[in-house]
């Protein structure tokens, strides 16, 4: 519109006439005022479009948090702030996520700490929490990871979207005791320890590539929360599930802190209250979910494996066990320091 304009200004002009009042009006004037409309809308709006990236495939299980936040957030922050979804691992592989969220590349993720252990080892002791995110915020732990969050990752951790949701391994070969040995597992930075602990022989894989490593046989088995497994269709290569579960799955929002600290605080106000409504209603909707969905495997004819319990003791005991000790391994000035924030009271 305004070089069509400019075109029409520079052919008057060739045509060397007197320049009319119209001719003003369409050459100068115009112009101006269309300057002037542009210039007071940059001065007074206040819209910010963010740009937002799931680890997690768009509109399955594990993206379902950041998805609602967005529509939160586009909703009560019309004229203050988007949110543009660019969706899933489509868009960038789940391992880079951390990686774009701290350079910039995008202002939010949704993400876990297992992903990004590159960047923020501690970010993995997440799953070893025995504590809800509303005692953390209390008892100084939210408070720690904050630090460590805006010095490794230049990142705010939003809000925690997933909770309460014990992680499983799943298998196709039965097992009788929690002896992992001569088994291929799928795993993630969450499981390596505690299924090595057991004897296991593991591979990394993202999610988006479990389906096909079980359709070939690569793996025997893989990690994975209670919920979310028939997303992908896993449930179709799945025969068993090892009770107990072990460890909270954790899933969160977070903004890049350049991003952040370029926001005033209406535009802020809004992305917290959107937060905070997400981190509150997590630990009850994953109870919830996982209620529904042992029962789908159930129905779905994925077998239940469990041990005596003292076994099962012991097991479960050998998940924390062996998850503190790598995350005191890999982070050895700020792990201990997370094992009492975290854990619960004895
Ligand atoms: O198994 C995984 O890919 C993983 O680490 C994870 C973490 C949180 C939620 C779902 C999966």
């Amino acid at each position: 519109m305004r070089s069509a304009v400019c075109d029409n200004v520079v052919a008057k002009r060739r045509h060397d006439r007197p320049v009319s009042w119209g001719d003003q009006v369409r050459g100068k004037i115009l112009p101006l005022v269309v300057a002037m409309i542009a210039y007071s809308g940059a001065a007074t709006a206040q819209e910010v479009t963010l740009r937002a990236i799931s680890a997690f495939t768009e509109k399955t299980t594990y993206s379902a948090g950041i998805e609602r936040f967005i529509d939160r957030v586009n909703q009560a922050g019309k004229g203050i702030v988007q949110i543009n979804y660019i969706g899933g691992p489509k868009a960038m592989p789940a391992f880079e996520v951390g990686n774009a969220l701290k350079n910039g590349v995008v202002d939010l993720a949704n993400t876990t700490g297992a992903f990004y252990t590159n960047l923020m080892p501690e970010a993995d002791a997440w799953k070893l929490t025995q504590r809800s995110m509303a005692e953390l915020r209390k008892n100084g732990g939210y408070d720690y990871m904050a630090r460590l969050y805006e010095q490794k990752m230049n990142a705010i951790l939003l809000a925690r979207v997933v909770d309460n949701n014990p992680f499983h391994l799943y298998l196709n070969k039965r097992i009788t005791s929690p002896d992992l040995t001569g088994l291929k597992l799928r795993i993630t930075p969450v499981y390596r320890d505690f299924f090595q602990a057991l004897g296991a022989t593991v591979v990394q894989t993202a999610p988006g590539e479990v389906y096909t490593a079980l359709e070939r046989g690569v793996v025997d088995g893989y990690g994975w929360p209670i919920t979310g497994i028939f997303d992908l269709g896993w449930n179709e290569k799945t025969k068993y599930r090892v009770d107990p579960g072990f460890y909270s799955a954790e899933v969160s929002i977070l903004i890049n802190k350049t991003a952040w600290d370029r926001l005033n605080d209406q535009q802020k106000a809004v992305l917290r209250k959107a937060a905070d409504e997400g981190e509150t209603e997590a630990p009850a909707e994953f109870l919830a979910e996982n209620a529904r969905d042992t029962e789908r495997q159930a129905a779905a004819g994925i077998e239940t494996i469990t041990f005596d319990p003292v076994v099962a003791r012991n097991y479960y005991e050998k998940a924390y066990e062996a998850g503190w000790a790598g995350q005191i391994r890999q982070s050895p000035e700020h792990g201990p320091k997370l094992r009492e924030f975290f854990s619960k009271p004895e």
